[in-house]
């Protein structure tokens, strides 16, 4: 019944769907996240994904990049390990180093700042029909996708998070299209290709793949900055990671980056907040529920 059925998550729902840190836990108990990303230009935005990841309680996370852009976004952060994606001559993917990386992650994170190349296509379409545990694609790795029926065929979780823009690409429709009918067009979108949609945006859509919705009540507009949707892949690869059930990682990712947002917004006002102030002000949101 589409005429009764949004959620709005409760700030006491948040808290307790929190994932718990178990006292004697180590790096390996909370998740191991690669981010699979970066190309020159965009080398930034999977390291903005890694923080926000670390930041939300993952216990390691690792970035593969493609060789010509490894060293640059390898020197922003000591916390992040970093392994080339390509080969060293001739830049193709290194199928090797992929299936390793597969193997070793408990999740992905696919696509921020990947760029639209042969190669982002390729390892796109490689992981969503051979990589067996959960996968987020945001990004480039939406843009990249050019035959969404290989979407339903995947089994295994797959959590999009496109904005209205990589929405119409994968849609093939106008942005106005997608803003003027949100719900109804996340919804089919869900349930049809089995999978978890964020639609993101002022009011962010959620839904699940049993058609339920979601409509996200924190953020504002300080959030419309160059990478404040490369933090929010992180934030809920983080939660997951820390092994919350994906329908509610996705939910509450959203909540926890927009309750960010608005604590930092404090601070900076809407003109000056960028995404890594969404990175430091994780812990403030963590804070204000617990
Ligand atoms: P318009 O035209 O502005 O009105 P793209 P991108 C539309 C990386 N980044 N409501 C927008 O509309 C990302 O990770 C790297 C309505 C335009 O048509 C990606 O890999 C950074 N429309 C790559 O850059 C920091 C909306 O979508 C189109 C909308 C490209 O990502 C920055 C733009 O989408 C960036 O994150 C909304 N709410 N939101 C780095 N430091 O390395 C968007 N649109 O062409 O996919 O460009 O989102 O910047
Ligand atoms: P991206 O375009 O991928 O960088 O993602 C932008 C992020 O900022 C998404 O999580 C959006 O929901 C959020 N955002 C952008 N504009 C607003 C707004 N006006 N109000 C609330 N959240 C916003
Ligand atoms: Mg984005």
């Amino acid at each position: 019944n589409e005429g009764c059925s949004h959620y709005t998550l409760t700030c006491s729902e948040a808290l307790d769907w929190l994932p718990t840190r178990e006292k004697t836990g180590h790096k390996g108990s909370f998740g191991k996240i690669t981010v699979i990303g970066g190309s020159p230009g965009m080398d930034g935005a999977p390291v903005l994904t890694g923080l926000a990841a670390l930041k939300t309680g993952a216990g390691l996370v690792r970035l593969a990049i493609p060789g010509d852009t490894l060293s640059i976004s390898s020197a922003y952060s000591p916390e992040l390990i970093t392994t080339p994606l390509t080969k060293s001559d001739n830049n193709e993917p290194d199928w090797n180093i992929i299936s390793k990386v597969m193997a070793d992650s408990d999740m992905i994170v696919a696509g921020p700042g990947f760029g639209r190349s042969k190669t982002s296509s390729e390892v796109i379409k490689k992981l969503i029909s051979t990589y067996h545990k959960p996968l987020l694609i945001d990004a480039d790795g939406l843009n990249v996708i050019d035959d969404i029926k290989l979407l339903k065929q995947r089994k295994e979780t797959l959590i999009l998070t496109p904005h209205p823009g990589e929405m119409a690409r994968l849609l093939d429709e106008e942005i106005k299209v997608i803003q003027q009918d949100r719900i109804k067009i996340a919804r089919q979108f869900a349930v049809d290709k089995q999978l978890y949609l964020v639609l993101k945006g002022a009011a962010t859509i959620i839904a699940l793949p049993d058609g339920k919705i979601y409509i996200n009540t924190t953020g504002n507009e300080g959030m419309a900055t160059a990478g404040s949707g490369d933090t929010l892949a992180g934030i809920i690869a983080g939660l997951l990671s820390q092994g919350l059930a994906p329908e509610k990682a996705v939910v509450l990712g959203v909540y926890l980056h927009g309750l960010a947002g608005d604590l930092a917004v404090q601070d900076t006002t809407s003109y000056s907040l960028m995404a890594g102030d969404l990175i430091d002000y994780i812990p403030a949101a963590i804070k204000k529920l617990i």
